[in-house]
């Protein structure tokens, strides 16, 4: 008797465990970070040997946009405080940046002799 209780308390443990999985699952796919998220505006950043193609980009606190790194060579990009990070494998990202601002970026990937060169600024309106 006091065993088939226990596997009846295990099973439904086991069932909890599963459904919390698939619900985090859920979650992630609708966070503000993923790729296949909408996005009405868009921002091509382009990267070549050794710079990007403006030394500024502007996009708008509070709306979606997707930031595409177009880059001819190994390039990345990362801005930590709006959660931006792109390089080959991952080349477009959709943000919602919230806090206006100037944010400094730099190539991110050790891409040659110009690498140090490679910087430039998003800036949050
Ligand atoms: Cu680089």
């Amino acid at each position: 008797m006091k065993r088939s209780s226990l596997w009846t308390l295990s099973s439904f443990f086991i069932i909890m465990i599963v459904l919390l999985v698939a619900c985090g699952g859920n979650k992630e796919q609708n966070s503000p970070a993923s790729a296949s998220a909408a996005a009405d505006t868009e921002l091509v950043i382009q990267a070549t040997n050794y710079k990007f193609d403006q030394p500024e980009y502007r996009i708008k606190a509070g709306e979606p946009v997707r930031i595409v790194l177009d880059s001819s060579g190994n390039h990345g990009l990362a801005v930590k405080e709006l959660g931006l990070s792109l390089d080959p494998n991952t080349k477009e990202q959709v943000i919602t940046p919230e806090k206006p601002g100037t944010y400094e970026f730099q190539c991110t990937i050790m891409c040659g002799p110009g690498h140090r060169d490679m910087k430039a600024v998003l800036i949050v309106e």
